[in-house]
């Protein structure tokens, strides 16, 4: 089975957002016109606690940007976003939400974060998405979302870890730290095993494989 992972389209990952993901919202249609090609389609959304340990405010002194060991892992500091029920960690208005068949929340423990949508941070924790698609028996993901060099990237690489053909669809993720760390991303994930494609691609594998 095929499955279509939209990562973190939500709110404040968009231009406008706390977190904005330089042009983030040019990738909606694109992913919108996926989803029609997909029997699968799983979203996950970046939900975090209020005192969340990866925002800045939670610690004294600290700005976005810089680094503080958070429980034994490092961890870079963000704005506060995707705020559990707040705006910001709603899902983009114009993203289609009718053909998700799942939504996986993750970054809920204020003493973690958890940028792969499989597991958290310190690989302590499922998120539940494995055992989600190992029952719709998934072999093939197709990633897509936001951020390409962060949550996206590191979904991809628990993916391929985990036994997934693993395809992530480049003009339907963009980088919240630009083009060039795009690049370096993409090609990182080639050489562990990813298939970059475009969305021409897939949907011409999908109605040549059936
Ligand atoms: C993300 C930074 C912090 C993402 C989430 O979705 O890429 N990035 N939290
Ligand atoms: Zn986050």
């Amino acid at each position: 089975m095929n499955a279509l992972l939209i990562i973190d389209i939500q709110n404040d990952f968009l231009p406008g957002g706390s977190l904005a993901v330089p042009e983030g919202d040019t990738i909606i249609p694109v992913v919108n016109e996926l989803q029609q090609h997909f029997d699968l389609v799983v979203a996950t959304q970046d939900w975090h606690p209020a005192n969340h340990g990866s925002f800045a405010s939670s610690h004294s002194n600290k700005k976005p940007g810089d680094v503080v060991d958070l429980n034994g892992t490092e961890q870079v500091l963000w704005p506060d976003h995707c705020v559990q029920y707040t705006n910001g960690a709603e899902f983009a208005e114009s993203l289609d939400k009718e053909r998700f068949s799942k939504i996986i929340q993750k970054g809920t423990d204020a003493g973690i974060d958890s940028y792969s949508g499989f597991f958290d941070n310190k690989h302590k924790r499922a998120t539940g998405l494995q055992e989600y698609l190992s029952g719709k028996m998934t072999d093939k993901l197709f990633l897509t979302g936001l951020a390409a060099d962060i949550c996206v990237k590191y979904t991809a690489i628990d993916a391929l870890e985990l036994g997934y053909e693993t395809f992530v669809v480049k003009d339907a993720t963009k980088a919240v730290g630009g083009a060039e760390l795009f690049n370096t991303t993409m090609y990182e994930l080639e050489m562990k095993g990813a298939k970059i494609v475009s969305t021409q691609e897939v949907l011409s594998l999908l109605h040549v494989a059936g």
